[in-house]
């Protein structure tokens, strides 16, 4: 990965806060697209903590729209906040913050760099192990979609668009395998026949709704455990983070999230596939806590959908890392040369245990 000086932070720092003293910085690692750091600087003598990120342009082509639409989602979630009785309304959204000269952030030359306030006492973490943080997560990804059902028109921008396009992702798969670009296909033909074999199953969810069995409505489309923070002291749930793909989508993709972060113990890149077994009683913690919010919404054509979207959701994942795995690594980070298969394989491991379980 590209290194990012502290000059440079310290500059996009400023931009936000001219004022403030820049005390440190340490780099947040573990997403897989955009970069981002933790700040401490000392504003009106107190000490604070924040967050800068920079946005990958690359992959959000549209970042403008995205800075809109997050704008947008962090003020209705808000203004709910306080309808609603929050126990904390500054820790249950992000708090974004305005450049000094008014503007959503500062256009760099690989990413666009935004700030907002780091939130205390809780944290992102990799793994869910006990059925209550399941619950837990799901409680808090069912709320928010349910918080965002009435976001007042217009409709939020498509940040990337097809984005959980099931359909689409298996066909780029099949043309990754066909350009074979840095000539790996050899070595996964295997891998991709497996997954090739179960795009049947993949595609239930996006055939349902093209047969208008349900409707399009406000999804957070990477809806995993490390994508809510949990309070350290209590374990609840706090907020709901990473908001880039925030935009229409299915409900039934959050809860296909939920189930390929959390139904298993394992991480996504375990490479010990024996160990990759869906526990019934962390499925059953994500139906009850995802269910006690969707329940308001929720059709019953999604409801009887609920374990094919965490089907659908693990092979369309899995089916990208196995094609930017082909295209040569180009899409992901990754930590070393095989990470992308190892993800794929694993997902796949996932998704067959999901089909003989549930
Ligand atoms: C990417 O960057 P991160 O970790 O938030 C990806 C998701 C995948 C996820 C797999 C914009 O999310 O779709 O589910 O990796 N985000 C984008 O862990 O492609
Ligand atoms: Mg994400």
């Amino acid at each position: 990965m590209e290194e990012i000086s502290e000059t440079l932070l310290r500059r996009r720092f400023a931009a936000f806060l001219p004022n403030a003293e820049f005390l440190r910085s340490e780099e947040c690692r573990g997403g897989h697209i955009n970069r981002t750091f933790f700040v401490d600087a000392r504003v009106y003598g107190r000490e604070r903590r924040f967050v800068l990120q920079s946005v990958n342009k690359n992959v959000f082509k549209n970042y403008a729209g995205v800075m809109e639409n997050v704008f947008r989602i962090s003020a209705h979630l808000g203004s709910k906040s306080l309808d609603v009785g929050s126990d904390d309304p500054t820790r249950d959204h992000i708090h974004f913050l305005r450049t000094a000269d008014g503007g959503m952030g500062v256009d760099g030359s690989i990413g666009f760099w935004r700030l907002y306030r780091y939130i205390g006492g809780a944290e992102g973490r990799l793994r869910a192990t006990t059925p209550d943080e399941a619950r837990a997560a799901a409680e808090a990804f069912g709320r928010f979609q349910w918080l965002l059902a009435d976001l007042p028109a217009p409709r939020l921008w498509e940040t990337i668009s097809s984005f959980h396009d099931t359909r689409r992702r298996f066909a780029n798969l099949e043309k990754s395998a066909d350009a074979d670009a840095v000539g790996r296909l050899s070595a996964v033909r295997g891998d991709l026949e497996a997954y090739l074999a179960l795009r049947p199953e993949a595609l239930k969810v996006q055939e349902a709704f093209e047969r208008g069995e349900f409707p399009e409505r406000i999804a957070h489309n990477d809806a995993k455990y490390s994508n809510v923070l949990m309070d350290s002291a209590t374990n609840r749930a706090v907020c709901v983070i990473d908001l880039d793909t925030c935009m229409p989508g299915l409900s039934l993709h959050d809860f296909g999230d939920l189930m390929r972060s959390m139904s298993c113990d394992r991480p996504e890149d375990e490479p010990d596939t024996s160990k990759i077994v869906v526990r019934r009683d962390m499925y059953d913690a994500l139906v009850d806590g995802f269910m006690s919010q969707a329940d308001n919404f929720l059709l019953p054509a999604e409801r009887a959908l609920l374990p094919n979207a965490g089907i659908a959701i693990t092979l369309e994942t899995g089916s990208r890392f196995l094609a930017d795995y082909l295209d040569g690594d180009r899409y992901f980070h990754i930590d070393y040369p095989e990470h992308n298969l190892v993800r794929a394989r694993s997902q796949l491991a996932l998704a067959r245990s999901m089909l003989d379980t549930l």
